[in-house]
């Protein structure tokens, strides 16, 4: 199995899966270690992967990995809604370039592609409703960030239906637990309250967001893997939406602290009012359902984490806050 970002949060997490289901499988893992990727995020497992530091933008690193595996898992893009605001550029090479490549050498060699996507290609929904995303969703991407993904879903769509590529797409919600780089918005406030910091959100903290364990979003992967059907999109999503402001509170009282002692700060401009999935066709086609029912109790286990692991987030957090601290956030 090729995983390519799997440096990053969510593929670090899946190659941690895949080691400890199918410890049978030979698993290559592709990253550039870009801001984002983190090798020491693979530390448990280094000794039974292979890890090639290379860049889905290079097409013939691509046909060598992809020629030497069964099945390709593309995490590798660049992820961040408020970096993609300041520099677009790398989002369009890596996602949208990237997947193409990426999609050439899986057509080359006719591999299985699962592609990894986000609930942000819909764009956003009212607040004050009950409706989903679904499948059948139109496409309405609101940052450079949604519209690269976007775009690189309708490359995948479009190989699979002019060229027989056998490839299945999943857009999930929002992610949190270990591993996830602090400049997202979970570990950012569970750091800042480590440092000695107040949380920050964005505008009035009215932007609602559906959280998915990683370790969720992954088991979901994993049977759409294995029992998915060529050519489908699946949504995944937990089921519990949060405001931001309801997430800090939680966060602030988890960690011991008054649940009010946090800053509203500028928002983030085109800021995307609600995600939330509808995931039926995961659950009943596939029988998917989420272990973390409780966000409580996934976002303590993700706290406790933060708390033991500050080696691993230390080194992230100055740089991150003084590019906040540059766009008044
Ligand atoms: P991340 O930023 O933590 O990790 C991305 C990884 O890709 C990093 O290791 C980085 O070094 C690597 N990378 C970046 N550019 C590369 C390139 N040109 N070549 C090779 N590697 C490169 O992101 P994440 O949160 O783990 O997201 C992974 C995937 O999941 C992305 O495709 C993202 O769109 C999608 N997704 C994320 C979420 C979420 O909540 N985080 C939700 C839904 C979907
Ligand atoms: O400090 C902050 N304060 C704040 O209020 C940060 C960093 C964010 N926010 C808000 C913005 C969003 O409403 O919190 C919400 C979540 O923000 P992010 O963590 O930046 O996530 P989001 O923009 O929702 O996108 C995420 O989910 C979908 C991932 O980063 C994407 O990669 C994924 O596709």
């Amino acid at each position: 199995m090729l995983i390519t970002g799997g440096a990053g949060f969510i593929g670090a997490n899946f190659a941690h899966h895949v080691r400890r289901c199918h410890p049978g499988y030979r698993i290559i893992l592709l990253d550039a270690l870009t801001y984002a990727g983190n090798r020491s995020s693979l530390r448990p497992i280094i000794d039974h992967i292979e890890f090639v530091h290379g860049d889905v933008r290079d097409a013939d690193v691509l046909d060598r990995l992809v020629a030497a595996s069964d099945t390709v898992v593309h995490f590798a893009a660049e992820s961040h809604v408020d970096n993609s605001l300041l520099d677009p550029a790398p989002f369009v090479q890596t996602n949208l370039v990237g997947t193409f490549n990426l999609l050439e050498a899986v057509r080359r060699y006719d591999r299985r592609l699962h592609h990894i996507s986000t609930d942000e290609v819909f764009g956003d929904l009212p607040l004050d409703s009950d409706e989903r995303f679904t499948e059948l969703s139109r496409y309405d991407p609101s940052s450079p960030y949604a519209a690269t993904k976007a775009g690189s879903d309708m490359l995948v769509r479009a190989w699979v239906r002019s060229y027989g590529v056998r490839a299945t797409i999943s857009n999930c919600a929002n992610n949190y637990g270990p591993y996830q780089h602090v400049e997202k918005f979970i570990p950012r406030q569970i750091t800042n309250v480590l440092a000695g910091d107040r949380p920050k959100v964005y505008g009035r903290g009215d932007n609602v967001r559906e959280w998915t364990h990683v370790d969720d979003h992954n088991t979901a992967i994993d049977a759409i893997l294995r029992s998915g059907r060529m050519g489908e999109t699946y949504l995944v999503g937990s089921g519990q939406e949060c405001d931001n402001r309801q997430i800090v509170r939680l966060i602030l009282e988890l960690m011991g602290r008054p649940a009010d002692d946090f800053d509203l700060v500028t928002d983030r401009p085109g800021h995307d009012a609600r995600y939330a999935n509808d995931s039926d066709k995961l659950r009943t086609e596939l029988g998917w359902k989420p272990r973390y029912a409780d966000l409580s109790a996934g976002l303590a286990g993700t706290i406790d984490w933060y708390r033991r692991n500050g080696w691993w987030w230390k080194p992230q957090k100055d740089a991150t806050e003084e590019r906040y601290r540059r766009l008044g956030r």
